[in-house]
């Protein structure tokens, strides 16, 4: 495969652009591969600056649902761009998709707009606290927020340790108030609300988790949250940025019947264009300025451009859209189950609708701890192998693959019949 160009422009781009891109996981640097430059993205396909085609399974990190520039959605911003790029200035197009969020995910009964689901996470935070008059969050090992200070916390060992900032930069003092648990283990969460009584503000989860790798929630998971943040006076945050819309038009919160207190939102929200959200109950949401004291502001907070594209976005949420999704998903995912076993690969692969992730190990993956299990080299080779196969996967083991309405069968099957190919390599 040609990358000449995406070298050259990679080359140049590293002495300007910090690791040469504007967020880390671009750079292959885990799947020890080049980043390939995009010219331009249709349908499910991304075409590189060397003309070389690819089924694209990252889709953006999710905002895609619908595929790479529809044309609904292209002739919407077309229609828009004219009237004004941004007006920092109250439009009617907010208080519309404002609406169309609480149509669908009823327990948002007041949104606000923000250009990314760090700012969504990062101010949900501060109303909790607020509200709450409470300093502490819990979140999960494994599950990721953004990359605000009071998230940019590993447990390291134990669930149970107080947060330690693994990225330089974050101080003690911003790690201090984050407490980490284990995913799927409601155990660990009561140990960690008891040794911290009337100190937690909000726990924050990711109500289907896909920051490392898919892993869903065991049954009843969500459902003890709710019970547990109810009995020690903290709120529940759902960080939807991945599964709002996309594990079904409520989201998670729809699935599985469990109303948290605030959400945050992101991705889909905005159709590919830079909009995160936040929002709950009023009595919550209330207390953000300038209705209250909690201050949060932006200068593109609920711009016309992105809020046309939500809009677009938004509406197309057909039922037929998750059906459809759901089959390309459990396809994909067999797929790679019959690769791995007919090659004696160790697989494990969690699905969940248009998510998918193949795990490189043979322990079902459940949490952190699990989903670390997996041997990323395994994985990097895998990477490699689908990408001269025509196949752009994620270029980490530890994202979800994101299937989108532009995928077809034959997509998938040809993203098999690869898989089929690597594996055996793999095992030879
Ligand atoms: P952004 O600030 O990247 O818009 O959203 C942060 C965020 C918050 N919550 C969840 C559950 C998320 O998944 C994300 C961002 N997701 C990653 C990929 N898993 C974005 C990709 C990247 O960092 O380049």
């Amino acid at each position: 495969m040609n990358t000449t160009t995406s070298a050259r422009l990679f080359k140049r781009a590293l002495g300007i652009l910090p690791g040469g891109v504007d967020s880390p996981v671009r750079a292959f640097k885990s799947v020890g591969a080049s980043p390939l430059f995009i010219r331009r993205a249709y349908g499910a396909r991304l075409e590189d600056v060397d003309g070389n085609v690819f089924v694209d399974y990252v889709m953006s990190w999710g905002p895609l649902i619908h595929g790479h520039a529809p044309r609904g959605l292209v002739k919407a911003l077309g229609r828009a761009t004219p009237l004004g790029t941004s007006y920092g200035a109250p439009s009617p197009l907010e208080v519309e998709l404002a609406l169309r969020v609480r149509k669908l995910m009823p327990s948002l009964e007041r949104v606000r707009f923000v250009s990314s689901g760090t700012e969504a996470a990062m101010s949900a935070v501060r109303v909790a606290r607020a509200a709450t008059g409470r300093d502490k969050i819990i979140k999960f090992a494994g599950c990721y927020h953004g990359h605000a200070d009071a998230f940019l916390v590993q447990a390291g060992s134990g669930a149970l340790t107080l947060g330690t900032p693994t990225s330089p930069g974050v101080t003690k003092a911003a790690a201090a108030d984050t407490l980490v648990a284990t995913y799927n283990d409601l155990a660990s969460v009561e140990k960690v609300f008891k040794a911290n009584k009337g100190q937690v503000a909000a726990l924050c989860v990711e109500p289907i988790a896909g920051n490392m790798g898919l892993v869903p929630p065991a049954d009843g998971f969500l459902r003890g949250l709710r019970d547990l943040c109810d009995k020690y006076g903290a709120l529940l945050v759902f960080d939807e940025v991945i599964s709002g819309f996309r594990a079904a038009p409520g989201g998670a919160q729809q699935v599985y019947g469990v109303t948290p207190d605030m959400t945050c939102l992101g991705k889909i929200i905005g159709g590919g264009l830079p909009v995160g959200a936040y929002g709950g109950k009023a009595e919550v949401m209330e207390l953000v300025s300038p209705a209250g004291p909690v201050y949060q502001a932006g200068t593109l907070s609920g711009n016309p451009l992105a809020m046309t594209a939500g809009i677009w976005c938004l509406d197309q949420l057909k039922p037929k859209l998750y059906k459809d999704l759901a089959a390309l998903g459990s396809r994909l995912a067999a797929g790679f189950a019959d690769a791995a076993r007919e090659a004696g690969v160790a697989l494990q692969v969690n699905a969940f609708g248009s998510l998918v992730t193949p795990f490189f190990t043979d322990r079902q993956v459940r949490d952190y701890a699990s989903a670390t299990s997996a041997n990323t080299e395994l994985y990097a080779k895998f990477f490699r192998g689908m990408l001269a196969r025509g196949i752009y996967p994620p270029p980490s083991q530890f994202e979800a693959w994101f299937l989108s309405a532009a995928h077809t069968k034959k997509d998938v099957d040809k993203t098999i019949a690869a898989a089929r190919e690597v594996m055996r390599e793999l095992a030879s």
